[in-house]
């Protein structure tokens, strides 16, 4: 393709998201490298300055396992949350609020965005409860067993003030999904659930996923099988014929949830190929799975 015709592509959908707060949530497993978080960060960037809203939720469970490892603990999960005790908190902390959440503020910076860096606790923009320990049932004895998963949070409510000020003025809030609950303790919270709520808090018109799949697949082997565009109604079916399933679960939930609290489309896109952002938001055929109504 010509590149002019690139750009006149990108026209109507310069348009229609005019002023439109998208939510983009960087995901750890798509931040594989510097080169690719700072590749995503240039083009939230030049988001911005088409005149959108973007807003950034970001995650990083591989690094928080590392810096773990490191320290001599292993990290558990369990249905996909980290067991969370109160050296692992710190050690969350540390890396999200730390190291990743600066390292994003920074690349924005770098590329010419007014990045602000926030968590859930500034300005109690994610209020959270512990959540209740996960049951298990022995399959031998069929005994039932309750599993403690520490500091971790299920949001209770999202207070969109603090991120409308922000967009209002020309930044870009950038957030690491820590929570804060009523007593002022910290509790550690699943980044694409953060990326959803806080979407559907903000009135945002698209959530985007990046992660290290292609998108939702038809064959979780098989890349050629991606579903390019599908309704909140027939991916409801996948899920419950269990073609979606493990680590595309969560995700997959989160964006059925945004669909159904008001955000027009949701999307999951693989964050390591360059520039899938741009290429998803600006192209008919766009690269990964889009969801709607
Ligand atoms: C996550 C927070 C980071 C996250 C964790 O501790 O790993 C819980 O599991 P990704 O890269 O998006 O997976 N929190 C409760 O979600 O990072």
């Amino acid at each position: 393709m010509k590149t002019v015709n690139i750009l006149v592509e990108a026209l109507p959908y310069i348009k229609k998201f005019h002023r439109k707060k998208i939510m983009i949530k960087y995901g750890g497993h798509a931040m594989i490298d510097e080169a690719a978080m700072d590749s995503t960060a240039r083009d939230t960037v030049l988001l911005k300055y088409v005149g959108m809203e973007p807003v950034v939720v970001h995650g990083g469970g591989p690094e928080i396992s590392r810096a773990m490892n490191k320290m001599g603990k292993e990290p558990k999960f369990i249905e996909g949350l980290r067991v969370t005790d109160e050296e692992t908190m710190e050690i969350v902390k540390m890396v999200l609020v730390g190291k990743i959440n600066t390292s994003i503020v920074s690349k924005i910076c770098y590329h010419g965005g007014r990045a602000i860096g926030l968590s859930g606790k500034d300005s109690n923009l994610l209020l959270a409860r512990k959540r209740a320990p996960h049951v298990v049932r022995d399959d031998e004895t069929g005994e039932r067993r309750e599993i403690d998963l520490g500091l971790v949070g299920e949001i209770e409510s999202v207070d969109p003030g603090i991120i409308n000020m922000l967009t209002d003025n020309n930044y870009i809030p950038v957030i690491s999904p820590i929570g804060v609950d009523r007593d002022a303790n910290t509790l550690n919270l699943n980044a694409d659930t953060v990326a959803g709520e806080v979407a559907a808090g903000i009135g945002a018109e698209k959530l985007i996923v990046l992660t290290d799949v292609p998108g939702i697949l038809e064959d979780p082997s098989d890349p050629d099988t991606l579903i390019r565009r599908i309704s909140v109604d027939e991916l409801s079916d996948l899920v419950k014929s269990g073609i979606v399933e493990g680590g595309m679960l969560p995700k997959t939930l989160t964006c059925i949830q945004a669909i159904n609290d008001g955000v027009s489309s949701a999307h999951i896109i693989d964050g390591r190929v360059e520039h899938s952002l741009l290429l998803e938001i600006f192209t008919k055929k766009g690269i990964g799975t889009m969801i709607t109504e």
